[in-house]
């Protein structure tokens, strides 16, 4: 796999405004915020996209989706509600080819996306 940003932002050549970190995971805000909350939430063992992901990433991606609850809460922004979205591929709108759930919170948000 290339190497991408969020590879870098993990190893700390470049800087992100980190707001979550432990063993398996990184989380910081989104250079180009969509809602007043959008922080990405990302392996740090690096999985391409959500359609490389193996059987054996199940638990990894689960934790990532449970990380991004319990931020929302922690802010008190999950009782009104949020969203996470994971992009994967061209049709997808995925842009950085290391798998990432986005957390969108703090407006109302609205369905079906463009
Ligand atoms: P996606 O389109 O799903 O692949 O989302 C990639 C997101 O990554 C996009 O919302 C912008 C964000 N992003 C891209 N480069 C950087 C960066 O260098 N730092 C941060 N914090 N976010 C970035």
């Amino acid at each position: 796999m290339t190497d991408t940003i969020f590879a870098k932002i993990i190893r700390r050549e470049i800087p992100a405004d980190i707001v979550y970190e432990d063993d398996e995971i990184l989380a910081f805000r989104d250079l180009n915020p969509q809602a007043p909350v959008h922080v990405l939430f990302i392996p740090k063992r690096a999985i391409a996209s959500l359609e490389k992901a193996e059987p054996g990433d199940a638990e990894l991606l689960g934790k990532l989706q449970l990380a991004a609850a319990a931020y929302a809460r922690e802010l008190g922004m999950a009782e009104d509600g949020f969203r996470t979205v994971i992009n994967c591929n061209t049709h997808g709108g995925q842009t950085v080819y290391h798998l990432h759930v986005h957390l969108l919170a703090g407006r109302h948000m609205h369905w079906p996306p463009g």
